[in-house]
């Protein structure tokens, strides 16, 4: 079994991108890398062969949801989320400190954890530090994710700091928690809202507590992109350089290559896979919504630079009236060539990094979608 550990292999010299490399015992992560979100042990519309065709290296699933339904003992019983979902490569589970507030119903937050009542059947569960590390466990994620609470924006400071403390606390629970030795790894995850000094605080506390890599939390809650930026740009130069960084829950394409230059190592979110199937395609001029009328006698590939699978072989007038008569194929290729987007923006700017030439890659990234 190899242990968890995190190389970082080029720092980029005129922005803080970085070139670095994670070692799971489920195989080796090229760093900045995007995750593609497997919410119910399944990235949706997506065989795991055309997830690894697409060079996905590691996907995320919720424990929130898989707690819930068919239940962690259920999983493990049945060998773990790896062989029940046939992904055999690394796994991050997120702790549910996310999706107990955006799902939960009638939440109560105490010192213990939270109460809450699920979204399928309003049975009530008390999730805590220690059953949230428990479940990834049970699970088998290769990277486990502390208990957090994600905070509302805007939220008062005093509200903030005490949220951001009682994170902490659960954060060291997390920890103490720890089954050892199966090799993955436990991510702290910064909170502190949109404060530079609580946000610095929150690195401290967690420095202190000590974790193998440390998110960046609470971000992409509804503040303007420049407020996230300036967040990150507050918070990653209190996080040590040889540990990975990972912002949660961001973002747009945009949203990374900002990330990347400032220093961020890994990213989740729902973009491509959500906007897939409300047919909106990223490409390298920018976003487009296959639905237009415009598309309907349009011959050539989604992105005449992409080299995915589904621009091989299918014209946007395909894709548009598979998205018009509401398919299911629709769905299957529009993510496919989204999540390909992604994982290739992510290479790209991994070959520009190593290169010395991340400030220009970043500038035609920008150039491509202004002259459109
Ligand atoms: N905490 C956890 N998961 C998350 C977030 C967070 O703050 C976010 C914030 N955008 C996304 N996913 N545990
Ligand atoms: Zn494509």
């Amino acid at each position: 079994m190899i242990p968890f550990s995190f190389d970082l292999l080029h720092q980029d010299t005129r922005t803080q991108a970085r070139r670095g490399r994670i070692h799971t015992s489920r195989g080796k992560i090229e760093t900045p890398i995007f995750m593609p979100v497997g919410t119910q042990a399944t990235v949706k519309g997506l065989l795991p062969e055309a997830l690894k065709e697409v060079g996905a290296q590691i996907i995320l699933a919720n424990t929130y949801h898989l707690f819930l339904r068919p239940g962690h003992q259920t999983v493990q019983d049945l060998g773990g989320l790896h062989r029940f979902m046939n992904w055999d490569r690394p796994i991050l589970t997120d702790s549910g400190g996310f999706q107990v507030f955006s799902l939960g119903q009638l939440r109560k937050i105490s010192e213990e954890g939270v109460l809450f009542q699920s979204h399928l059947d309003g049975s009530t569960h008390l999730l805590t530090p220690e059953l949230a590390t428990g479940v990834q466990e049970a699970l088998g994620a290769d990277i486990i994710m502390a208990f957090d609470e994600c905070i509302a924006y805007p939220s008062p400071r005093d509200y903030v700091q005490r949220s951001t403390d009682l994170s902490a606390r659960w954060a060291r629970r997390c920890k103490e928690a720890r089954r050892e030795g199966d090799g993955s790894a436990l991510f702290g995850i910064v909170q502190g809202g949109m404060f530079p000094d609580l946000r610095r605080k929150s690195c401290e506390d967690l420095l202190e507590i000590g974790f193998d890599g440390y998110a960046l939390g609470g971000l992409s809650v509804g503040e303007e992109a420049s407020v996230m930026y300036d967040v990150m740009e507050a918070t990653l130069p209190h996080l040590p350089h040889d540990h990975p960084r990972y912002v949660m829950g961001v973002g747009t394409p945009e949203n990374l290559i900002e990330g990347i230059s400032r220093g961020v190592d890994m990213f989740d979110c729902v973009m491509p896979t959500r906007n897939a199937r409300n047919g909106v395609l990223f490409t390298s001029f920018g976003r487009i919504s296959i639905k237009q009328a415009r598309y309907a006698r349009d011959e050539q590939p989604v992105d005449p630079a992409c080299g995915c699978y589904v621009c091989r072989n299918y014209s946007r007038a395909y894709l548009r009236h598979l998205y018009q008569s509401g398919e299911i194929l629709a769905s299957v290729l529009n993510t496919h060539h989204n999540i390909h987007y992604y994982l290739d923006l992510m290479a790209s700017a991994r070959s520009a990094i190593e290169a010395n030439s991340f400030v220009e890659f970043k500038r035609d990234f920008y150039h491509q979608r202004a002259t459109h």
